[in-house]
């Protein structure tokens, strides 16, 4: 490896760098290995106590990844691939954090990272085609290029829940969970949200709380996890083979040679709507929720679709023993329009006695007040209120930075009056020189990891390109990113996301007034990386550079 090049002093309170790049997440941390081996110079400002994004923040009770560990890991340095030990099969939030810390150890991250450090402002310098980076601390940086590592499910949001101020018990929310922990023996325990961070968190929180109330607006699909400790000797014979898994990962369309989680979703090859009402049955007594989807037309079949959602409320049915909770428990809303969940023990969870499902659909929350929470069907006396309330996905953490780009236009008005534009959700016109991995119009949430590396690798080498060439900038063509926003956006009409009846995250409906877009690339790994190592080769096509 090349050392790093040393940051060049520009005055005080001012450093200057070729690169800055927001977030010490998994695409931070591999975005400056890779800049510092070819030779430039970076600073990673992160606003957490230490490295891991999310995996640092979402460090709520039960809190573990949707993704089998061996293909949700880094796979550029087949090193660190062959000495971490993975203990779980669907890795655990502690085991990911560890994980990560020993990648920033391993590869002497650490001396470039900041931490505490949260940028408040960003503004492009049209005369010498720089950034001005401001934080929270009063620091000053100065870099060509900025390359935001911000996460897609990263800046939560604050339920819009009047009084939520005044409650005089314990608030906590699970994208800032305490890193010490919390003791939930003996209290009375409010969870607000069903989504993944609701549905892991609930069966532990149950296991250790006098009372549990689940506020649930809105169902989830969610399946059991195949989490499990590895049996000895397992996860050598898979990484005997890890050339050939990455392989398959990346000619996968989603990123994923083993279905892990949702494996139990596409077990199946017959059609659900060919299926008689006794091979149905069979199928869920057999299997659980799992049996009423896994069925060759669920995903592609509105009749199928709607008729797998009938067999999944029916699923429910057979576990938990209330027949109105378990009524209460069934979505309405159609199966796979918001990313489905995988849980240990989620349903069984309310056939305890301590625990209640209060379905805010019959009535939902009126107002918190200090000592509970007041909905229209009763008041619920409460100690703890533990939030699980989601994420401004894909937009949010740079709409919170002012980033002023060309004529200083707010990258934030951009996206709010225009919707989520960019190109190869890599770049957005007005704003040269400032890259985003995994942004909004880019494969991101609908893949595993792996596209993180292929944006960090395509920026490295563009950075390259443009150092070789002479180039100071780069920014895409309005042009360019019409075309590609106009192929994103097409390619999810007629899809389940935009039923509307779905109202997910994924098509930023959980955000008041955010325009309603499916925010991700929908043509698969494969196909998006070609398009992206072709637009390089052509001399970054679409790209204007200056
Ligand atoms: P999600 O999946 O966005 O879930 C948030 C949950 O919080 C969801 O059930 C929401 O109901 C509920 N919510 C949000 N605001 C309120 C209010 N005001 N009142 C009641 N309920 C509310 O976030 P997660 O953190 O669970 O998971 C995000 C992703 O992270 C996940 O998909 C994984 O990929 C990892 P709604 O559905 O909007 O009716």
């Amino acid at each position: 490896m090349t050392p790093a090049a040393q940051p060049v002093a520009a005055g005080a309170g001012r450093s200057l760098f070729d690169v800055v790049i927001i977030g010490a997440g998994m695409a931070g941390l591999y975005a400056l290995h890779k800049l510092r081996a070819f030779g430039f110079s970076a600073r990673v400002l992160e606003k957490g106590g230490g490295v891991g994004g999310v995996w640092f923040w979402n460090r709520y009770p039960g809190a573990r990844c949707d993704a089998e560990s061996i293909e949700y890991s880094y796979s550029f340095s087949k090193e660190i691939q062959e000495e971490w030990v993975w203990t779980d099969v669907m890795a655990t939030q502690p085991e990911i954090e560890a994980y990560l810390n020993h990648v920033a150890d391993r590869l002497d991250l650490r001396r470039d990272i900041q931490l505490h450090t949260t940028v408040t402002t960003m503004t492009f310098n049209e005369a010498d085609a720089s950034w001005t980076v401001e934080t929270d601390r009063g620091e000053r940086f100065t870099a060509r290029y900025v390359i935001a590592a911000t996460g897609v499910l990263s800046a939560a949001v604050e339920p819009d829940i009047a009084g939520s101020g005044a409650f005089q018990g314990v608030s906590l929310h699970t994208s800032r969970f305490p890193k010490e922990g919390f003791d939930f023996s003996g209290k009375r325990v409010g969870v607000i949200g069903t989504g993944s961070s609701g549905v892991q968190s609930i069966p532990v929180v149950a296991a250790q709380a006098a009372h549990l109330h689940v506020f649930q607006r809105s169902a989830a699909y969610t399946f059991p996890s195949p989490a499990r400790p590895f049996a000895p000797g397992e996860l050598d014979d898979l990484k005997a083979r890890y050339d050939e898994i990455r392989a398959e990962q990346r000619a996968s369309r989603f990123g994923a040679a083993r279905l892990g989680a949702f494996a139990v979703m596409h077990t199946g090859m017959t059609p659900l709507k060919a299926a008689s009402r006794e091979e149905q049955l069979r199928a869920i007594e057999e299997r659980g929720v799992g049996g009423a989807v896994a069925w060759s037309d669920t995903f592609t079949d509105k009749e199928a679709n709607h008729a797998a959602r009938q067999l999944y409320g029916e699923a429910i049915a057979r576990v938990v023993k209330d027949p109105a909770t378990a009524a209460s428990l069934a979505p309405t809303y159609p199966l796979a329009c918001k990313r489905p969940v995988v849980d240990l023990g989620y349903f069984q969870t309310f056939n305890r006695d301590n625990v209640t499902l209060v379905d805010l659909r019959k009535g939902g929350i009126e107002r918190i007040t200090p000592t509970g929470i007041q909905t229209t069907q009763g008041f619920f006396e409460l100690d703890v209120i533990l939030y699980a309330t989601g994420f401004d996905a894909m937009t949010g953490a740079l709409k919170r930075i002012d980033i002023r780009g060309r004529g200083g236009a707010l990258l934030r008005d951009v996206w709010d009056t225009e919707g989520p534009v960019s190109y190869l959700g890599l770049q957005t016109a007005g704003f040269p020189n400032l890259f985003t991995i995994t942004g909004p119009g880019s494969p991101s949430v609908m893949t595993v990891n792996l596209v993180i590396e292929d944006h960090v690798e395509w920026i490295a080498t563009c950075l390259a390109y443009l150092r070789d060439h002479g180039h100071r900038a780069i920014e895409a063509t309005p042009e360019a990113q019409a075309a590609w926003t106009e192929q994103t956006w097409s390619a999810a009409e007629g899809t389940v996301f935009l039923e509307p009846s779905c109202n997910s995250w994924y098509i930023g409906a959980n955000v008041p007034g955010k325009k309603r877009v499916f925010l991700a690339y929908l043509g698969g790994i494969p196909t998006y990386r070609q398009q992206c190592a072709e637009i390089a080769v052509a001399g970054y096509r679409g790209f204007r550079l200056g």
